[in-house]
């Protein structure tokens, strides 16, 4: 007879021993099949492909299609052993690994005709697994009252915003009405202005050119009297005798005003008339005319050697050095700085800057540069409102979960830095990663939507529309969400090119962990004893 039994008493041939407190069942038979074992009985294969004598079981030869006649032996590829594992949580092997030599059962039940002298070490593995249990129990309760706190203080924060938003929109409205009242002050005293402005301003326009108008016929007077008094008989012709009759063209300073000294003050032609010389002699005789004029004055005049030098004249001795300007040169004479002799009218745009209203003028510019400065500043707080009551107002449209558990990690950024990047999530707001050698951030994405499967959708976050891929799509990345008492990245990986998955734990996600009843439960099914 061979043994088929696992109780000792009962097992006379083989020696097979389980514990004697074990409900009697064939070798490998997990509790919950004992009943189909039932020794007055013939076996009915599981499956149903067929009928065998009883003692057919644990015989060692494969019988059932499906195994179940050989629990306890490797006879079937397909059949499966199952260790009671007393102590630690009983475990089903396929039953190819019984008596292979190898350990699989804690409680070394796989091995009982092998030589491998497995033990039993089911207590202390139990123990150890249960102790982690325990502790992940704890943690994920932690986690789930540090929830309840992530929702309260979320809720708060929300209806904190409804209120905010409210005050917002009150305190545009007030702002509104104060850049209108502003508005129309700004209206009232710009029209004055603008009169007064066009008045000033056609005045203005008149007085400037009257006083050009003055100007250029001064100028003209005295062009025409230094010809007058060039030309020395009165020809209305200047020629190079004349020119060089005066001194005031001895650009060298030898005591003698040479034909080409002369003609260079007429152009290189031989004589000049009047309109030439209005038109260009006199620009350019005009500061050694009047430099000239100067030398004359009364001795009384204490005026310094130097400023009486005449300015060398390009094309004397600086003719050969090839610095000469292509025309007169004129622009490059170096004339005295305290030159009282010239006065060149101001620049325009000087006299723009000083300009002066009158005081009525004035008074009236004031005024509305008042307004329209209250005005921008009204302005400006109505825009500042607007801009703070359409960011709150986007806040309060993000989904934060069922209870608001989500709300407070918005504002805040989470970091995770592996051997190349530093990569960052700033939840519902963007994901970046940024190289550790270099500069730049590269945007993976933005905040999207909730992703996780229908059951548990706020298991995972979605952010998307990164920075394009050289040659791809836009970057994106998945968040996964993962209980644990620190909101914190735990890894970021690419699984595929420019598509970046960041796992994160956070209590928001930790359910309210099940009732475990006893020192003997496991996360993995219940203990046989
Ligand atoms: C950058 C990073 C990488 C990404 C490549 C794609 O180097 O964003 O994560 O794979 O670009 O070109």
């Amino acid at each position: 007879m061979k043994c088929i039994f696992a109780l000792s008493m009962l097992c006379l041939a083989s020696g097979a021993v389980v514990k004697a407190a074990e409900v009697l069942r064939p070798r490998g038979v997990p509790l919950s099949k004992a009943s189909f074992y039932d020794p007055t009985r013939d076996f009915n294969c599981l499956d149903g492909s067929g009928t065998i004598p009883f003692a057919y079981v644990n015989d060692d030869y494969c019988d059932c299609q499906d195994g179940s006649d050989e629990p306890g032996t490797s006879a079937c590829p397909n059949g499966f052993f199952h260790c009671t594992n007393v102590g630690h949580s009983p475990l089903n092997i396929p039953s190819s690994r019984v008596n292979d030599g190898v350990c699989d059962c804690c409680d070394a039940s796989d091995e009982y005709a092998s030589v491998s002298n497995c033990v039993d070490t089911c207590r202390e593995l139990g123990r150890a697994a249960r102790e982690e249990a325990a502790k992940q129990q704890e943690e994920r309760l932690k986690g789930f009252q540090m929830r309840q706190s992530m929702i309260e203080e979320g809720r708060k924060r929300k209806k904190e915003a409804e209120v905010k938003i409210d005050e917002l929109k009150k305190e545009r409205e007030e702002a509104e009405a104060a850049r209108n009242e502003k508005e129309e002050i700004k209206k009232l005293v710009e029209e004055p202005e603008k009169e007064a402005l066009e008045k000033y301003n056609a005045i203005e326009q008149e007085r400037k050119a009257k006083a050009e108008a003055e100007q250029k016929a001064k100028e003209d007077a005295e062009a025409r009297e230094a010809f007058a008094h060039l030309d020395n008989d009165g020809d209305g012709i200047l020629t190079v005798a004349e020119l060089q009759s005066r001194q005031t063209f001895d650009t060298n300073r030898d005591g003698e005003v040479t034909a080409e000294e002369a003609k260079f003050y007429l152009r290189q032609e031989e004589t000049m008339d009047l309109e030439t010389f209005l038109v260009s002699g006199w620009p350019m005789m005009r500061p050694t005319y009047k430099m000239d004029q100067r030398m004359f004055v009364p001795p009384t005049t204490e005026a310094p050697a130097e400023a009486l030098t005449p300015p060398p004249v390009p094309g004397s001795e600086g003719k050969d050095e090839g610095d000469m300007e292509e025309d007169d040169g004129i622009e490059d004479y170096d004339l005295p700085e305290d030159d009282d002799v010239e006065d060149i009218p101001k620049e325009e745009e000087e006299e723009e800057i000083d300009q002066k209203y009158d005081d009525e003028t004035q008074k009236l510019v004031d005024a509305a540069n008042k307004a329209r400065e209250d005005f921008d500043e009204a302005d400006r707080r109505v825009r500042d409102l607007t801009r703070e009551l359409r960011s709150l107002e986007e806040t309060q449209e993000k989904d934060y979960g069922p209870e608001e558990e989500f709300r407070v990690m918005d504002g805040n950024c989470y970091e995770f830095t592996d051997r190349e990047y530093t990569y960052r999530l700033c939840p519902f707001d963007k994901a970046v990663q940024k190289p550790k050698a270099g500069h730049g951030e590269i945007r993976l994405g933005q905040w999207g939507e909730w992703t996780g499967p229908e059951e548990d959708k706020y298991s995972r976050m979605k952010y998307t529309s990164g920075q394009t891929c050289w040659n791809g799509p836009a970057r994106s990345a998945d968040v996964h969400l993962y209980c644990g008492v620190e909101t914190k990245l735990t890894g970021v990986t690419e699984p595929n090119r420019c598509e970046y998955l960041f796992e994160m734990t956070t209590p928001a996600v930790c359910t309210k962990p099940e009732d475990v009843s006893g020192d003997e439960g496991t996360p993995h099914g219940h203990t046989e004893l």
